[in-house]
């Protein structure tokens, strides 16, 4: 009988271990595994809202509900280095109040049809939300009211008003699939720029305490709803001067991120952004080994390019020193652009940094 019961549990121990190697990773986990072994090629090229308008061109007509016959697949950083970039970012602005177009006016079932198509590429998908603020009903930046999160939080009609928002932002997710019905891997990051104050999640608007419960509201609810495609990313600003201290106060937790980063933007000179940039990626860089994160730039960008030679000369460098997995410019339009198009002051200089060994397109990823 004895030697029954440990031959029974022999077998019950090889058979959970056997379940246990044969788990299949999430699609999300297989996604991680995807940026963790492109990373030692070099780090990938991002573009916002990239096959929706240009410097030059928008196929959204002046109408403002009709697209243009702009040729399909049009994209300023296809036209200027004949590929795609690797990473296509969309916003869900706007989803949280039922609107049929994101807040740059893009239709949803427009950014559905384009997420779909450029995972089906072999690009990689990021988006993010800049919801309305809940409270006063004006735009994400509306930091006229410090009580926002708290709100959400504790108030129930402000709570109420939130799980329909993230009823919505869940309802958008869920149908990003392919015709199979597998579900589209997508870097998820929301909240970002939170250490700045301009939007009402900011860093003066709420709480360590409070943008943690507001972090961890989402997270539970779209986690809840089986979304197990999303690959969670903390996105704070540009610092200049990261503190393990600072940087964790509003962390939201190793068992709740994949990918850190952050949003970094030439506003001033050249050289206050390279030492400010080429400190906190040391920092992030360590933060990320320590803690077996994915680290990338999450947004960048100088508005508008005027330096013809900024790709190569000023962002390449510091780039090459840390193991990002991409860079990710803001969107191109007529008035602001990140990326360049073919006529652009910096476009012989973006096609130098395309050229690179360690610089990956669609192409390099496929
Ligand atoms: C900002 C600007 C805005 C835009 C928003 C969301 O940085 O580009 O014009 O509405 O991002 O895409």
């Amino acid at each position: 009988m004895r030697s029954c019961i440990y031959v029974l549990g022999i077998a019950m121990l090889v058979a959970a271990c056997s379940e246990k190697t044969v788990k299949e990773p999430t699609i999300s986990e297989q996604l991680a595994e995807r940026l963790q072994t492109l990373q030692p090629k070099g780090y990938m090229m991002g573009h916002q809202d990239d096959p929706f308008y240009g410097v030059t061109w928008s196929s959204l007509k002046s109408d403002k509900k009709t697209y243009a016959a702009w040729p399909a697949d049009s994209s300023d950083v296809c036209r200027t280095v004949g590929d795609y970039p690797a990473v296509m970012g969309f916003d869900l602005g706007g989803i949280e109040m039922g609107d049929a177009k994101n807040l740059d006016s893009v239709a949803f079932s427009r950014i559905r049809t384009e997420i779909i198509k450029h995972h089906e590429r072999g690009g990689i998908i990021t988006i993010s939300w800049h919801p309305r603020n809940p409270v006063t009903g004006g735009t994400a930046w509306d930091v006229s009211d410090s009580t926002v999160v708290r709100q959400i939080l504790q108030n129930d009609s402000a709570k109420a008003l939130f799980a329909t928002w993230m009823g919505r932002v869940g309802d958008f997710l869920k149908t990003l699939k392919t015709e199979d019905g597998v579900p589209v891997p997508v870097i998820f990051r929301p909240w970002h720029e939170n250490n700045g104050s301009w939007f009402w999640w900011g860093q003066k608007l709420c709480s360590d305490e409070e943008f943690h419960g507001l972090w961890n509201t989402l997270q539970d609810y779209l986690t809840g709803e089986g979304l197990d495609n999303l690959l969670w990313s903390y996105s704070p600003n540009l610092d200049g001067g990261w503190t393990q201290e600072r940087f964790i106060a509003r962390y939201p937790g190793n068992d709740r991120v994949s990918l850190i980063g952050e949003d970094a933007y030439q506003w001033g000179t050249e050289e206050e952004f390279v030492t400010a940039l080429d400190k906190d990626l040391t920092f992030l860089s360590g933060f990320a080994k320590e803690n077996g994160k994915l680290m990338a730039m999450t947004e960048c960008g100088y508005k508008n390019i005027p330096d013809s030679t900024w790709w190569t000369r000023v962002l390449k460098p510091v780039m090459d020193k840390y193991p990002i997995c991409y860079f990710h410019t803001w969107r191109n339009y007529s008035k602001e652009y990140f990326a360049p198009d073919p006529d652009q002051v910096s476009a012989a200089d973006f096609k130098k940094l395309y050229e690179a060994e360690n610089t990956l397109f669609l192409k390099d990823i496929q």
